[in-house]
């Protein structure tokens, strides 16, 4: 992949120096330095999902693509890939017991590959074939006080792999809920919820971090446990200082403005990561800016403004599902858009914003983030990329590569089928 890249960024070097002085010399016009907005870029990591390299099919159907990953190892590989062209992506979140294996071998393909670990993702919504007993009525609160003990067990289990291949953080989800109006005591499963929730906390190790992700509904369709920031809020007060939230963009109704929940998460001291995607109506896991880029540059806003909060510690990961586009640029796409939104986010000019919202002057306020946002910083990404060895322009490398054609001579086709994995 080195000999590509390189071959790849040759010809594009000096119309990048050129845009890249010319962005310089704009830049410098409004008092801003381009070299420390590369540096800026150059920090930037986004963790990848390991499910996210495979096709994920929607609830009606699945469409493999051409050499998909056969397991853990080879998502690896493809992550390594990621993160080779981009230089943004240096760690893999897993998702057990989708990923369970070895930790060991595990260890040694991401030391392979150049990876590290970020946090483990524990599954207590589906049944696994060797599991005694079904979460098809829940989980961590279901009625029954023995599945609420397997359902513990797996996250602990979760924290034990995820310590021997340096993870620190558990995040948990459960699809658990309700479809009908008084099937369950909305009060009651909370508590079993909170009560189960506290013997995996009791699991944490001392530096480790247990997140809690809300969502407000799917695939519990009437009431969900976990449904809003102010129930994960709640959670992570009640379990202690090693709990906190984890904000799925897409995990809100239509219009929620996600960037004052941010905003109030990390006034909390409870904000501890995200899941990166875009979407239109639901939880769309569509590649991170593709639908509405502004929202992501708002959030970036609040996460910036507020970047020197005592002990703000943020776990930036991606959570996608590509149905029609090969996975690897789908998340080459949104680590690029992360980044995008983090640099723009990084050149508002906040002393001007300040004295316009002191002055209540509302409109200049709103025009000073517009001139961040409309900035096309894309001389600054490629820059960073160029300087790390990473490609210039990272879907054309890759697409020179040849790397899917290839994997697909080694890894065998797989059949179509009916509802995705997620
Ligand atoms: C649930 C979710 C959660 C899961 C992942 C596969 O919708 O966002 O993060 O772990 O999808
Ligand atoms: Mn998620
Ligand atoms: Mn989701």
């Amino acid at each position: 992949m080195k000999t590509i890249i390189e071959a790849e960024n040759d010809p594009r070097r000096a119309d990048l120096d050129t845009d890249y002085d010319a962005l310089g010399a704009r830049l410098a016009r409004r008092g801003v330095d381009i070299e420390a907005l590369v540096a800026r870029a150059a920090s930037f990591a986004v963790a990848v999902p390991s499910w996210g390299t495979g096709t994920g099919g929607t609830r009606f159907a699945r469409f493999p693509g051409k050499g998909e990953p056969r397991g853990i190892m080879d998502k690896l590989d493809d992550c390594g890939v990621i993160h080779a062209l981009t230089a943004a992506t240096p760690r893999v979140s897993l998702h057990i017991p989708w990923d369970k294996t070895e930790p060991a071998l595990l260890r040694e393909k991401a030391e392979e590959v150049g990876l590290g670990f970020d946090a483990m993702n524990s599954n207590t919504f589906q049944d696994q074939p060797d599991q005694p007993l079904s979460y098809k009525f829940g989980s961590l609160s279901h009625t029954d006080a023995a599945t609420r003990r397997q359902a513990v067990e797996h996250n602990l289990e979760c924290i034990e792999i995820g310590q021997a291949i340096g993870s620190k953080a558990l995040t948990v989800w459960i699809g658990d809920g309700s479809n009908f109006p008084g099937q369950t005591s909305l009060s009651r499963q909370f508590e079993r919820y909170l009560d189960a929730m506290r013997h995996v906390y009791a699991g944490l190790p001392e530096d480790w971090r247990l997140f809690s992700e809300h969502k407000i509904y799917e695939p519990a369709f009437y009431s969900t446990v976990v449904q809003d920031w102010g129930t994960s809020l709640m959670i992570a007060q009640e379990l202690g200082p090693h709990a906190q939230c984890l904000v799925d963009l897409g995990h809100h109704a239509p219009n929620v403005n996600i960037e004052m929940i941010v905003a109030r998460l990390i006034r909390a001291g409870k904000l501890g990561g995200f899941h990166f995607n875009d979407s239109k109506y639901g939880d769309d896991d569509l590649d991170s800016g593709t639908i509405d880029p502004f929202r992501l540059f708002l959030v970036w806003n609040e996460l910036v403004e507020l970047e020197d909060t005592p002990g703000l510690n943020l776990a930036h990961m991606i959570d996608q599902s590509h149905n029609i586009t090969d996975p690897i640029e789908s998340l080459i796409i949104s680590a690029c858009e992360i980044q995008r939104a983090y640099v723009q986010a990084s050149l508002v000019d906040r002393a001007a914003l300040e004295g316009f919202r002191a002055e209540n002057d509302a409109l200049m306020a709103a025009a000073t983030l517009r001139a961040a946002f409309r900035t096309d910083v894309e001389p600054i990404l490629q820059m960073a990329r160029l300087r790390a060895g990473a490609a210039i322009d990272p879907i054309a490398a890759y697409r020179a590569s040849g790397w899917r054609a290839r994997a697909a001579e080694t890894r065998p086709a797989v059949a179509a089928g009916g509802g995705g994995i997620i």
